[in-house]
């Protein structure tokens, strides 16, 4: 994760020198791919997109499918609008990968890429091969779920804390006569701003307890309000302190306990508590 302006220091100091080897690894690995599955997260489909990973992409023969997971925690019509909009330059799924949902649809575009693949190669004189695929994406977009729907078995692990997939990679026969690298590709987050940091918070790809949580709930709440979904909360309110006071969340001497309201509020987005939410949707609102 790299913070570029006005860096919130406590995230800022989250595993440098592991993301450094992580990427390195995975620029390796992409030499021998000959097709990424890039995965975003639909509710926050702009900071889910990496500048350094499509750089590298495009230095290569690699292939792209895009695919916006978790839209069933997405708004529907954003999720449309954004499909919409990435396909002007992507091949692009729309997916629920925890379930499975969004294999059928992602069949077609994969076999018709293999045999483009395959007729490249043969083209170019090259020896026969299978088409070698990776899954690659932000912690926690659901990389190993996808994976593990793809071979058809739990040989990735999954969960809600990003980070969980690590080590040495193999390859397995996935669908379409493709080979999986059995490991995802994982990708740190190029941070620019605090609403980016809140938006990757809310959705789990970023932990909640190395950002400055405070900051962080604050602007998720003021985000609510700019999307008009402030209702959606117990009580319309714009700051964790009122947010604390309608829950009720106090302290000794009536303070209010600022940390509960906080992990509260992280715990209804990461659920989907609060109903499905685009938190970047393609348009901005309009004041
Ligand atoms: N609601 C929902 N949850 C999902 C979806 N895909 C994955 N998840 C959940 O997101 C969390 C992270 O998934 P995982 O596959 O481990 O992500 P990874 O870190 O990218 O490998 C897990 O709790 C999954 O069950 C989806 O399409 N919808
Ligand atoms: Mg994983």
């Amino acid at each position: 994760m790299e913070i570029i302006q006005d860096p919130p220091k406590a995230a800022f100091s989250w595993f440098p020198g592991h993301m450094k080897s992580a990427w390195r690894m995975l620029e390796e690995q992409l030499k021998e791919i000959d097709l990424v599955l890039f995965l975003l997260d639909a509710r926050i489909p702009r900071s889910c997109q990496h500048p350094q990973l499509l750089a590298s992409l495009s230095k290569r023969p690699v292939e792209q499918i895009w695919i916006l997971n978790k839209v069933d925690l997405a708004n529907a019509d954003e999720t449309r609008l954004w499909a919409a909009h990435l396909r002007q330059q992507h091949t692009v799924v729309e997916m629920q990968s925890q379930s499975g949902s969004g294999l059928g649809p992602l069949r077609q575009p994969l076999s018709a890429l293999k045999q483009r693949l395959d007729a490249k190669r043969s083209g170019r004189s090259l020896l026969e091969r299978p088409v070698r695929l990776m899954v690659v994406g932000l912690p926690n977009v659901g990389k190993s779920s996808l994976l593990n729907k793809l071979v058809g078995r739990a040989s990735a692990k999954t969960g809600k804390k990003p980070g969980l997939t690590r080590g040495k990679s193999n390859w397995v026969s996935g669908p379409e006569g493709l080979q999986i690298r059995d490991t995802p590709g994982i990708l740190y987050p190029r941070i620019e701003t605090w609403t980016q940091l809140a938006h990757l918070t809310a959705c789990g790809n970023v932990k909640s307890d190395v950002v400055p949580r405070f900051e962080v709930a604050n602007l998720l709440l003021a985000r609510l309000a700019q999307l008009g979904l402030s209702e959606r909360l117990p009580a319309p309110c714009l700051t964790l302190e009122e947010l604390g006071q309608r829950l009720g969340f106090l302290l000794k001497g009536g303070i209010v306990d600022l940390e509960r309201a906080a992990a509260w509020l992280f715990n209804q987005c990461f659920d989907g508590k609060l109903g499905n939410i685009t938190w970047e949707p393609l348009h901005e609102p309009t004041e």
